[in-house]
């Protein structure tokens, strides 16, 4: 069993429902949802000009692996109607891998752990609300300490999901 985190996004359509069906859907036999953050609502980055996201991560335990576990988000994010206008653009259903235990591998389609969690304080704020004292893996900090090195980016608190 491999403990992950998942950050999930969602800027476009009904974006609360559209994370509470996500994880929903991502819990399955080999998949246990034990941890969910509270809900932010955050600037967008790399693409200024579209709506503000809602982000939230989860803390999973699984027994795919990296691959099925990629696979099986993939499935979800189809299910959900994944649309995504432009590529850093607007879309209904965002997930990715942020750690999948220690595990560090650069392969075509998936890199671990996600290479840009660093600089994100959408991913870092409701990730450090679960594990603040987890050391990243390659950095070598926690993820409280890689969130106090960020600097502007808006995000606020809404509080739980439900
Ligand atoms: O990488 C996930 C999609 N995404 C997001 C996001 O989820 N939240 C915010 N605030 N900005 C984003 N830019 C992209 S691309």
């Amino acid at each position: 069993m491999i403990r992950a985190y998942l950050s999930l996004g969602s800027n476009l359509g009904d974006r609360r429902w559209n994370l509470s069906e996500a994880i929903r859907r991502l819990a399955c036999q080999e998949l246990i949802v034990r941890r969910v953050s509270s809900v932010y609502e955050t600037e967008p980055q790399d693409l200024a000009d579209q709506p503000w996201f809602l982000n939230l991560v989860v803390e999973i335990d699984t027994t795919l692996d990296a691959h099925r576990l990629l696979e099986h988000i993939q499935a979800v994010e189809a299910a959900l109607g994944r649309r995504r206008l432009t590529e850093k653009g607007p879309r209904t259903l965002d997930i990715d891998i942020l750690l999948y235990g220690e595990a560090v591998f650069q392969l075509p389609g998936l890199t671990l752990p996600h290479p840009r969690m660093a600089a994100r304080r959408f991913v870092l704020e409701p990730l450090a609300e679960l594990a603040s004292e987890l050391r990243h893996p390659t950095l070598g900090r926690t993820i409280g300490e890689l969130l106090k090195l960020l600097r502007g980016q808006q995000v606020r608190s809404l509080g739980p999901l439900e």
